[in-house]
């Protein structure tokens, strides 16, 4: 008898654990599914102007875009930071993305272009994604920095990739050009090589935020 009631115990604390263990995955699994969700619902709010960033609403602070070129702002969900969770992207047209992010519930701006010479984009590679500041559009250089977040926004990893071609008469590198890597001197060869590790994102199959 002693030995089937033993038997019993186990099994009772066996399930009463499993219970447990099931409950704790469900709660981690769905606060997480809450997280990104309550996050949307944030930056809905701001799209739809019911929340204003840095005192302007989201129609102000766009308003350029319609006035200037006739286009409705864009906006896309993107998980630039590799945490699980959506950060709102904006197209600024001209300099890229403003991109958004949530800390403990407050809307903030992760990253943002600064002029021609430096346009914010999404870029992938290496399995990791990275947030891009180019220079793609001047005579004489082609430079591309990646910029590594984490979950706190803060930067973990920077690649600066570069070519510098001012003597050029038609505007293109060529073995005689300088190329740089983080800052190291390297040959066209291995530019190109790291060029075509890291791509931006295709906006035209990632969510759109209406
Ligand atoms: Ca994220
Ligand atoms: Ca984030």
């Amino acid at each position: 008898m002693t030995y089937i009631k033993y038997n019993k115990d186990i099994i009772v604390r066996i399930v009463l654990f499993l219970i447990v263990i099931v409950f704790i995955l469900l709660t981690v699994g769905c606060s997480k599914a809450n997280t990104d969700a309550d996050n949307k619902i944030i930056y809905q709010s701001y799209i739809n102007d019911e929340l204003e960033f840095e005192g302007e609403l989201f129609s102000q602070k766009y308003s350029y875009l319609k006035e200037d070129f006739d286009i409705e702002p864009a906006a896309y969900y993107y998980d630039v930071d590799d945490d699980g969770e959506s950060e709102l992207l904006v197209s600024t047209y001209y300099y890229g993305f403003d991109i958004y992010d949530i800390r403990s519930g407050e809307l903030i701006m992760l990253d943002h272009g600064d002029g021609t010479s430096d346009v914010c984009v999404v870029f992938t590679g290496n399995d990791n994604t990275y947030v891009g500041h180019s220079d793609f559009s001047h005579v004489g250089r082609q430079c591309l920095t990646l910029f590594k977040y984490d979950s706190k926004g803060e930067i973990t990893e920077r690649i600066s990739i570069n070519a510098f071609y001012e003597d050029s008469e038609n505007d293109v590198y060529d073995e005689n050009s300088e190329f740089t890597y983080n800052d190291e001197e390297i040959t066209m060869d291995q530019y190109e090589e790291y060029m075509a590790m890291y791509n931006s994102i295709d906006f035209d199959t990632i969510e759109q935020a209406k």
